[in-house]
């Protein structure tokens, strides 16, 4: 049985996996580069280990310095997180040939889903839903212009080896063809090395749905329902959800099911996610599946009643799940929104610098997933989110005024952060009904603008207002009115005011 491990990787995904460690009885042992040396994963942990410079390729990439600390240490075992090396098919079989247990699926599964081509032809033969499209790397220019008359316009064209919106492209016209896929397969080249791309039918307005699935090494699967993704820019999740919206008890069942079918159909074992587009009459297409533990799981944790971490760490003790598909059931709803250091009112540019105060919310039905503390200061190496803010409600109503009771409650000052531009999200019409696809953000641009009059502060220019009111009143009615009234809408609002914002 696990009884150390070593977490190759930082920041909030790095504790959270420590702190289900330790509720397990399980030592932790951190590693950390130059940048995060006062990071809070390395407070956190039992022990900690220095692994190199500050880019990530010289220390959180480093197998050999990772296993070496690996060893060293006596861990028995590896929790990659998510990025860095959590997809890494090599490092897993690295791990697996040193004896160290890697908290993930086997090689195969890694390599199979990490190509999108022989990803897509697994869940062919295991009856999974895929977007029409080619199974075969397209090398032959006129072939596909053929192929791609046969699929009909619009078409996207990827790189087999991309993924997550990476060496996409979308075709409209038919004269474009040859010119996108032959651009296509050189900029795939640069990227990944390897030209390999493949042909989709384009699905207009789909929405992103994703399967949560655990798999033991006995070959259980069982799928812990839905998360709606489809508040992205630039391919970066904003907001998640689960229930999604749109969901019917119906077509749940059915996706459910094909994502089971997916992950048996690589023997998975561990945890892992299955990202299907649905569209409007809710058809579903397999996308393609993350092997790996997401940073959107906790919406799942709490509508499920499921640690995701603990679970990792049964199934790679060789441990059957202990529940089935029918004593899984999903309770409320639960939301998640990343918070980043980065200046949304400023073309969304990093604001990295030092946390001066952080204040974080509290309360029934708030989670909040982060690392920062007073005095951290946030690299510019790494991914800029700071922290997760995570509400469950009983009703989507509920977790949506938590959320912005939540948002309402979080301070932090000396960086800049994403909290206005979520603030006005959770204030969009489509939003708040329930009725948005991956188009939401780009649809949404009116109410999504920063508000240039108050910058987000409109408390102050409705103080500002009154002020001007008492000032308007003093003028009119200085000789009829005793001064103890005039005051009154100035001083009452200044009193509300400092009530309202503790
Ligand atoms: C698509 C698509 C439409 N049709 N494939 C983007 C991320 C990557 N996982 C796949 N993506 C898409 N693939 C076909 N055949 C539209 C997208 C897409 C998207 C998907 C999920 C979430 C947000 C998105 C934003 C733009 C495009």
């Amino acid at each position: 049985m696990i009884k150390k491990v070593l977490v190759a990787n930082r920041g909030e995904i790095a504790v959270r996996i420590m702190r289900s460690c330790r509720e397990m009885g399980i030592k932790t042992v951190g590693v950390f580069s130059e940048a995060d040396r006062s990071s809070m994963h390395v407070r956190y942990a039992d022990e900690a280990y220095f692994i190199g410079p500050s880019p990530s390729a010289e220390s959180y990439l480093r197998m050999d310095r990772i296993l070496e600390v690996a060893k060293k240490s006596g861990a028995d075992a590896i929790h990659p997180g998510y990025g860095f090396l959590s997809e890494n098919a090599s490092f897993s079989a690295l791990c697996q040939k040193e004896g160290i247990i890697f908290i993930g699926p086997d090689p195969y599964a890694i390599e199979t889903m990490g190509d999108k081509i022989t990803a897509r032809k697994s869940m062919i033969a295991a009856n999974v839903p895929v977007v029409p499209g080619t199974t075969e790397p397209i090398t032959d220019l006129k072939k596909a212009v053929e192929v791609i008359k046969e699929i009909g316009l619009p078409v996207m064209i990827k790189a087999s080896a991309g993924g997550g919106g990476k060496g996409m492209r979308l075709v409209k016209e038919e004269s474009k063809i040859i010119d996108a896929v032959s651009a296509a397969r050189s900029e795939a080249k640069a990227a990944f090395g390897d030209d390999a791309v493949y042909i989709e039918k384009y699905i207009a307005s789909p929405h992103h749905i994703e399967f949560q699935i655990l798999g033991d090494k006995h070959g259980n699967v069982v799928h812990l329902f839905e998360r709606e993704c489809s508040v992205q820019r630039r391919h970066q999740k904003v907001v998640e959800e689960t229930p999604s919206p749109i969901m019917t008890p119906e077509v749940r069942a059915q996706m459910g099911e094909a994502a089971v079918a997916a992950a048996k159909a690589v023997n998975y074992h561990g945890a892992g996610t299955i990202e299907f587009i649905v569209d409007d009459n809710l058809n579903y297409y397999f996308l393609e599946m993350n092997t790996r533990l997401q940073v959107e799981h906790p919406i799942t944790e709490r509508v499920v009643g499921v640690d995701l971490v603990k679970q990792q760490i049964n199934i790679a003790n060789g441990l059957p799940l202990k529940f089935k598909q029918e004593d899984l059931k999903q309770s409320g709803h639960a939301i998640e929104v990343r918070i980043y250091a980065e200046d949304s009112d400023n073309n969304f540019m990093p604001s990295p610098g030092t946390i001066k105060h952080i204040t974080e919310p509290l309360g029934l039905g708030v989670r909040h997933d982060g690392y920062a503390y007073e005095g951290y200061e946030i690299p510019m190496y790494y991914d800029p989110m700071i922290s997760k803010l995570i509400v469950w409600g009983e009703t989507r109503e509920e977790a949506i005024a938590r959320l912005k009771r939540a948002l309402y409650n979080y301070k932090i000052t000396g960086v800049k952060t994403s909290i206005p531009y979520l603030h006005r999200i959770l204030e969009v019409p489509a939003f708040v009904e329930g009725r948005y696809n991956t188009h939401f953000i780009e649809e949404n641009q009116q109410y999504l603008q920063p508000r240039r009059h108050c910058s987000g502060r409109c408390e102050d220019v409705a103080a500002i207002t009154a002020f001007f009111d008492y000032l308007t009143k003093l003028e009119k009615l200085q000789p009829a009115v005793p001064s103890k009234e005039l005051g009154s809408s100035w001083k009452d609002f200044g009193r509300k005011r400092s009530i309202l914002r503790l």
